[in-house]
């Protein structure tokens, strides 16, 4: 399969998909979103594979959903297109494991895209964010709910409403990551440990993986769906096209709150 804005090869039994829109600091544009859910839909019909690494660069994971795309929607484009739709949530959807690989940026939707994988191994250069506060919307791919989960609610609702990032040392700390790895052995690292996963019992990994799940996401589907309401309505608000115009313009946001 041919991608534009991936990266996909194999490791001997571990699928590793690297996120590739370099000049964009990779950001989630709905091209890639389409083509990650197909190169897992892959891996999950390749008896070969146990386990999946996603990446992105040295330099970010993925700076966020593409600003460039948002900006001139509509309340009634996101909210009637149910704006995210199936192609982020297959991520959370795939039975076999995924282990997120994360240096540099992962801010709005890569912390949250990070955050949907089962676990996060950080590189020690990786910054963790909510920033979409600044653009004048909020997170809208599960980071209001997961976030609280993973770092509790004053950690969470202090960097959702000033968009403060979070370094490796710690998001390890919060318990946002599972551990750090110096970022020129990040990849490497992650591959030898989804390696280690899809060595065992394949039924036995994903009863496990579902069972983990179970004591983490009662309840995160209300969660998700009222956060996906209240984010369609940041498009219905001015301060909305204000803060992303601004963003593409290269220049400061003036907010007039309403
Ligand atoms: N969208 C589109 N383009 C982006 C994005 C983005 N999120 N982030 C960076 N870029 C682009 C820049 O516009 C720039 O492009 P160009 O060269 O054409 O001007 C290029 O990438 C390089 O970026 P910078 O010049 O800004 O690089 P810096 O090293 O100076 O800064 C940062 C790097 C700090 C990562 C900075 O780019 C930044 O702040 N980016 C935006 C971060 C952000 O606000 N993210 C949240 C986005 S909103 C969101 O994710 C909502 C998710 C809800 C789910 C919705 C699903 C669809």
């Amino acid at each position: 399969m041919a991608f534009e804005n991936i990266t996909v090869e194999t490791r001997g039994n571990v699928g590793l998909i690297a996120l590739n829109r370099p000049k964009a600091m990779n950001a989630l544009c709905a091209a890639l979103i389409t083509e990650l859910g197909q190169a897992l839909d892959a891996f999950e019909a390749d008896d070969s594979i146990g386990a999946v690494v996603l990446t992105g660069s040295d330099k970010a994971f993925a700076a966020g959903a593409d600003i460039k795309e948002m900006a001139s929607k509509g309340y009634m484009d996101v909210y009637l297109a149910n704006f995210i739709t199936d192609g982020w949530e297959r991520v959370t959807k795939c039975r076999k494991p995924i282990v997120a690989a994360v240096a540099g940026f992962a801010l709005g939707g890569g912390c949250e895209m990070a955050m949907m994988c089962d676990f996060i191994i950080a590189g020690d250069n990786a910054r963790f964010g909510q920033p979409e506060i600044t653009i004048g919307t909020i997170p809208g791919a599960g980071g209001t709910q997961r976030l609280t989960r993973a770092v509790g609610k004053s950690k969470a609702m202090e960097m959702c409403l000033t968009g403060r990032l979070m370094d490796a040392a710690e998001a390890e700390r919060a318990g946002l990551v599972s551990r750090i790895v110096p970022v020129a052995e990040l990849v490497d690292e992650a591959v030898k440990t989804a390696g280690k996963i899809a060595s065992l019992s394949r039924p036995i990994v994903m009863l496990c993986k579902e069972s983990v799940n179970a004591a983490f996401e009662t309840m995160l589907a209300q969660g998700v769906t009222f956060e996906r309401r209240l984010f369609h309505s940041t498009f219905s608000t001015l301060d909305q096209k204000e803060g992303m115009a601004a963003f593409v313009e290269k220049r400061p946001a003036a907010f007039k709150n309403c």
